[in-house]
């Protein structure tokens, strides 16, 4: 049957896919209790909706950090497309770019991000990509890394900071799925004009001082990925930062840790307009996406969502879901009496 909302995709791709393969993108860390609640703690939020407001002409569009979008849904980086479908990240980037939204690439993609910026160009009027990162032990690699997502014309740099150790993902330690199959490679991690290919690691020791570090290294916008307390929001107004993504990596880091919907108004408060908050986790719905609106957010991001699209028909299937959660949050914001992305306000949700 064909899929009608973004959960049937994630069963049509649970039939698709070999079991450690699902596993690995839909797990999380050790009991899942943070990916299950990043879910329900949407289903917990009540529209107190408008009514008699001529919702007739609406227009999802906005922008964020001056790039414009058809629509406030990014795509949140995950790694290793090609484990879903052969074109990965290829595939994904044109439905992006089709839908008229940004890309965030992993930088442990399976295509090199200057592939996929390539693809990106060639369709008229895509938004540019985002280039996520994370800052590994070996900086001149990192260095490396920034300035070909530079050359490669990424809008911006997203760093990835809840992550200073690998979280605990029991599934695929019992699948012992702990390295890509044959003919896949972590693409950015090959040598690349002579530079010498860094192990990817985590490091451990990342501090704020790391984040100045980055500022020093590049003009381009960076957004902090992984912020869900109010005070680092703060500590990242203070060093040079251009935007934050709450986000507790779709609960595959620390269990147990806040549901991103709950904490996001708080950190909205604590930034004050000075930087345009995103959030991820969770988002499965239009309704979800008017909900992080109403609190605050300049736009979400989804992640597996986008790999289960990517599993069942590659480009098409992202492309139908960027396009079935485009459709749900233009309806709900007609039912909500909103026919512009500035009149979703707090009101709206019953708190
Ligand atoms: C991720 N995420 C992630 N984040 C990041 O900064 N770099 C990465 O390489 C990855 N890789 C990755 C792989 C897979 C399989 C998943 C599911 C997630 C986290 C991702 O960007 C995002 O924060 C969450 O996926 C958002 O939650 P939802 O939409 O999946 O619920
Ligand atoms: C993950 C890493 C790669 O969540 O970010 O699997």
């Amino acid at each position: 049957m064909e899929p009608v909302n973004l959960s049937d995709y994630e069963s049509a791709a649970r039939e698709k896919l070999p079991l450690e393969i699902f596993d690995y993108y839909a797990g999380g860390a050790n009991d899942e209790i943070t990916v299950q609640e990043n879910l329900s703690a949407y289903s917990r939020l009540r529209l107190q909706y408008r009514v008699l407001r001529d919702v007739s002409q609406r227009s999802l569009a906005t922008t964020v950090l001056d790039h414009s979008l058809a629509f406030p849904v990014l795509i949140a980086p995950t790694a290793f497309h090609r484990l879903a479908h052969p074109e990965g990240e290829l595939a994904t980037a044109r439905a992006a770019a089709q839908a008229g939204t940004i890309m965030i690439v992993s930088m442990v993609a399976t295509t090199p991000i200057e592939e996929v910026a390539k693809v990106n160009a060639t369709i008229p009027n895509a938004p540019c990509l985002w280039m996520q990162i994370y800052i590994l032990p070996d900086r001149n690699f990192t260095t490396e890394m920034v300035h070909r997502a530079e050359a490669a014309g990424c809008g911006a740099l997203v760093l990835t900071v809840d992550s200073p150790v690998f979280g605990q993902r029991e599934r695929d330690i019992r699948h012992r799925f702990h390295e890509l199959p044959d003919g896949l490679s972590l693409a950015n991690f090959t040598t690349f004009n002579g530079i010498a290919p860094a192990r990817f690691e985590f490091k451990a020791d990342l501090t704020w001082e790391d984040v100045s570090w980055l500022r020093s290294t590049t003009d381009l916008p960076i957004l902090l990925k992984g912020i869900v307390h109010p005070d680092d929001a703060c500590l990242a107004l203070t060093h040079g930062v251009d935007g934050i993504i709450v986000s507790n990596h779709g609960g595959r880091q620390l269990d147990t840790a806040v549901a991103t919907i709950e904490v996001l108004p708080e950190i909205v408060d604590a930034v004050a307009g000075r930087l345009p908050v995103l959030v991820d986790g969770g988002i499965r719905r239009g309704t979800d996406v008017l909900k992080a609106l109403a609190l605050g957010a300049a736009a979400v991001a989804i992640g597996r969502p986008v790999l289960w699209g990517l599993t069942v028909a590659g480009e098409a299937g992202v492309g139908n879901v960027l396009e079935l959660l485009r459709r749900e949050m233009d309806l709900a914001m007609a039912l909500c009496g909103c026919s512009s992305i500035v009149e979703i306000n707090r009101d709206l949700l019953r708190l």
